[in-house]
């Protein structure tokens, strides 16, 4: 059957159908994915009122992409303590913000927990904020410092307070790109065994993909593809999050930015390959404001959030440091012809604006 046919039918494309779809016109893969977002979220776009928090920046790894590490091209180290993330979470709860995003590089230096002691001691201030933190990178890494099993680590997590799990770390996981861009953090078989993990115990989780610098489309497939076999086991993952590879201060090397061009086909490729996965965000932190509005009408209905301060992206040339106003959020997503809905972190709609 010819493959648009066989899109519009809805049924599962291979990795080698999957890939030929980047040989289609880019109006016509957007019409797809529009189809497919229309069916699942009509006009709606989803975000949150959320608050990134990043306690640290001293990592034993040395991803080649990162420009956050203060031992890759960060010259400033540091580490907060309990006390200042407690101060911020008071002070975003007093502002109604409803969820807080908590990942940090992977310090050797500050004990098991320091990571995990803050969740309950967030938890037990304000039981209704919703805590997104750790990345199986991370729960890699701490299980494999402190010398216990990914079960221990993700009971730890619960038990402290830990609600959902964020999607970074995936980075690509085709073997040979990842020994490549990330050596000798979490690898791709870890990272999703982690995931899987984090699903039998009931729980939700996003998960990420870092394009745009050395990987091939057909890395990008292959991505996607590991990523609904997942899904079809477990139905864990709430989100799919492409990550638009930024350029600067790391050590990556790569000559010349990825396309919008590209940046909106993959887009409107993983709405249509995740056909289980229910949402699809285009975050804007890493794809501009503007293209993630356009990339609405590409499969995308979800923009994130406010997210009011953000150091990983932003340190490799993200324009994000300090979020974005949510008056000013609203009227970008009404006046691109969609409909603003804010939302939790699972997905339950909060305020129609
Ligand atoms: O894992 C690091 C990426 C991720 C660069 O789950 C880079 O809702 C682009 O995962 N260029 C952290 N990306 C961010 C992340 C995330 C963000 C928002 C929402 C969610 C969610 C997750 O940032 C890292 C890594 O893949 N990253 N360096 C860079 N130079």
């Amino acid at each position: 059957m010819d493959l648009i046919a066989k899109v519009k039918n809805h049924e599962r494309l291979s990795f080698d159908e999957a890939v030929a779809l980047y040989d289609l016109d880019l109006f016509t893969l957007g019409g797809l994915a529009d189809e497919r977002r229309k069916a699942l979220h009509g006009k709606r776009t989803y975000f949150n009122i959320n608050r990134h928090i990043n306690p640290t920046n001293i990592c034993k790894d040395v991803c080649k992409f990162c420009a956050y590490s203060a031992s890759r091209k960060n010259p400033n180290p540091y580490a907060m303590s309990h006390e200042e993330i407690l101060s911020i979470t008071d002070d975003i709860v007093e502002r109604d913000i409803k969820e807080v995003h908590i990942v940090s590089a992977h310090n050797p230096d500050t004990g098991l927990e320091w990571y995990l002691e803050v969740f309950s001691k967030i938890k037990a201030r304000h039981p209704q904020l919703h805590i997104k933190a750790l990345t199986a990178a991370e729960v890699h890494f701490l299980a494999e410092e402190y010398g216990k099993s990914y079960d221990e680590i993700i009971d730890l997590m619960i038990a402290n307070g830990v609600d959902s799990m964020p999607g970074g770390g995936a980075e690509i996981f085709d073997e040979k790109v990842r020994d490549y861009i990330c050596k000798g953090k979490v690898n791709s078989q870890q990272w999703l065994e982690i995931h899987r993990k984090w699903h039998e115990r009931g729980m939700k989780s996003n998960v990420t993909m870092l394009f745009g610098h050395v990987e091939e489309r057909s890395h990008r497939i292959d991505h996607m593809i590991r990523i609904r076999d997942l899904q079809d086991v477990t139905g864990g993952f709430n989100c799919f999050i492409p990550l638009v590879y930024q350029m600067e201060n790391n050590f990556l090397n790569v000559k010349e930015p990825i396309t919008a061009h590209e940046i909106l086909k993959t887009m409107a490729i993983s709405r249509i390959v995740l056909d289980n996965v229910p949402n699809l965000k285009a975050y804007w932190v890493t794809s501009t404001v503007n293209l993630a509005l356009v990339a609405q009408e590409f499969g995308a209905n979800d923009l994130d959030g406010t997210i009011e301060k953000e150091s990983i992206n932003s340190a490799a040339g993200a324009k994000s440091a300090h979020g974005v106003n949510l008056s000013e959020f609203v009227a970008l997503i009404k006046n691109s012809g969609f409909e603003p809905i804010e939302r939790d972190s699972l997905y339950n709609t909060i305020k129609a604006w």
